[in-house]
């Protein structure tokens, strides 16, 4: 078998994905996502400069050589744009070789390790009232587990919820410039403890809650939290501080019992070195689609297994549905499952990407189509062209930039 068409699809169905499909010369199509929000241009050039003209009369079922030539044959390794395109490719190779075996991925995987995948949704809420309705939401919809993030007292916009409407759905920033959010580390540390409180006063104490401190914290500021947040046992404190500094991670480890998630914006497993054989945290959150695909990260989690740290992949509503299902495949097959993030997609953006994994009483499934299971309507995304959007910047209350 041989590729004999690659090509790059962009569309924005309400936000922008890329994706890779290669066809080959035995009429198997295959899918890659290769979204990287906020600058998905760089990676398409990528792909489409560099990468699809060394695709055509491979063997796609070449996976793992493919993977080495590109990684080590840019010589100029790793990085998001890299990592993002290369996964693309990767995933497009495993999407052709299930589907030559007319196997779901996840039996190329070494077959389900659970019957269905558990899932945490976003609850957010400009004040703690509203985030109490914005749980109930996220309940009544069947999540098993929250992630609660709040309005902080003298803020104007917060990530996680200035970006999203009373229902949870994402706002997008098509525009020419990024929105401007506002921080204060001081009133944030307050207000946490408070917030969480409340969510427990409300829902008792089973309902696990995770919190995402977006990388704004140093070490001491999130070894304080960490502690602030023990009695109301957090499921996960994630990306306390911007852990590409990972020995930061050893204070926070020493001063508290919350368990610790890091990694969505990773892209080898060489960022996770000390984090993992230090045993500093206790879930990794890369994307497949951010991480070079499902066979470096079926090599992370791996690694991980040995130290009892868990897979907790990034799943925002940014991974097309294509990097979404290839993410279930592993969460069914990978022992050390621990949780899957899942936002759901807007239902034009499922038409677009008709996908046969499932989402059912908070629990998703990959489902038994061979491959990954996602199918392009490439029409209907050539009616919905790129749209510029950023993501936000962050500032603090004197105009300097913070991490966002
Ligand atoms: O801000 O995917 O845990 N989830 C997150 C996400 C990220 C976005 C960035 O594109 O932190 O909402
Ligand atoms: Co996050």
């Amino acid at each position: 078998m041989k590729i004999v068409d690659a090509k790059v699809v962009v569309t924005s169905p309400g936000r922008n994905f890329v994706t890779l499909k290669l066809t080959t010369d035995e009429g198997l199509t295959g899918l890659g996502d290769a979204t990287l929000n906020g600058r998905e241009l760089a990676v398409v050039s990528y792909l489409a400069d560099h990468v699809v003209p060394l695709l055509t009369g491979l063997d796609p079922h070449r996976v793992e050589d493919t993977w080495q030539s590109l990684y080590r044959g840019a010589y100029w390794r790793r990085g998001p744009v890299t990592m993002a395109a290369i996964a693309a490719v990767d995933v497009a190779l495993w999407d052709i070789k299930a589907k030559a075996a007319g196997l779901p991925l996840y039996q190329l995987l070494g077959g389900a390790s659970r019957e269905r995948i558990g899932t945490y949704g976003h609850a957010n809420g400009r004040d703690i009232p509203e985030l109490l309705d914005s749980v109930r939401a996220r309940l009544a919809e069947g999540y098993p587990a929250v992630r609660i993030q709040s309005g902080i007292p003298g803020l104007k916009a917060v990530y996680g919820v200035s970006d999203t409407d009373e229902s949870g759905a994402p706002v997008l920033h098509q525009q020419a410039r990024p929105l401007v959010e506002d921080w204060d580390t001081a009133a944030y540390l307050r207000h946490v403890p408070a917030v969480f409180e409340a969510v427990r006063a409300e829902f008792g104490p089973e309902l696990p809650l995770l919190h995402d401190s977006h990388h704004r914290l140093t070490p001491v500021q999130a070894a304080r939290l960490g502690k602030d947040l023990e009695p109301f046992r957090p499921f996960w404190l994630e990306d306390c501080t911007p852990a590409e500094n990972q020995e930061a991670l050893r204070l926070v480890r020493r001063s508290t019992t919350t368990p610790l998630a890091v990694g969505e914006v990773f892209n080898t497993v060489y960022d996770y070195q000390a984090l993992i054989t230090e045993q500093l945290i206790d879930y990794v959150r890369s994307a497949v689609t951010h991480f070079g695909g499902v066979t470096p990260l079926r090599k992370l989690f791996d690694f991980a297994a040995q130290y009892q740290i868990k897979s907790a992949i990034h799943g925002p509503e940014d991974i097309s549905p294509v990097g979404m299902a290839a993410a279930v495949h592993l969460d069914l097959a990978v022992h050390n499952f621990g949780i899957q993030e899942f936002s759901g997609h807007t239902p034009l953006t499922d038409e677009v990407f008709r996908h046969a994994y499932t989402f059912t009483d908070g629990h998703l499934h990959p489902g038994e189509a061979p491959g990954i299971g996602v199918e392009l309507d490439e029409e209907l995304a050539a009616a919905h062209p790129y749209a510029p959007a950023y993501l936000p910047v962050n500032r603090l209350h004197d105009g300097t930039v913070h991490d966002w």
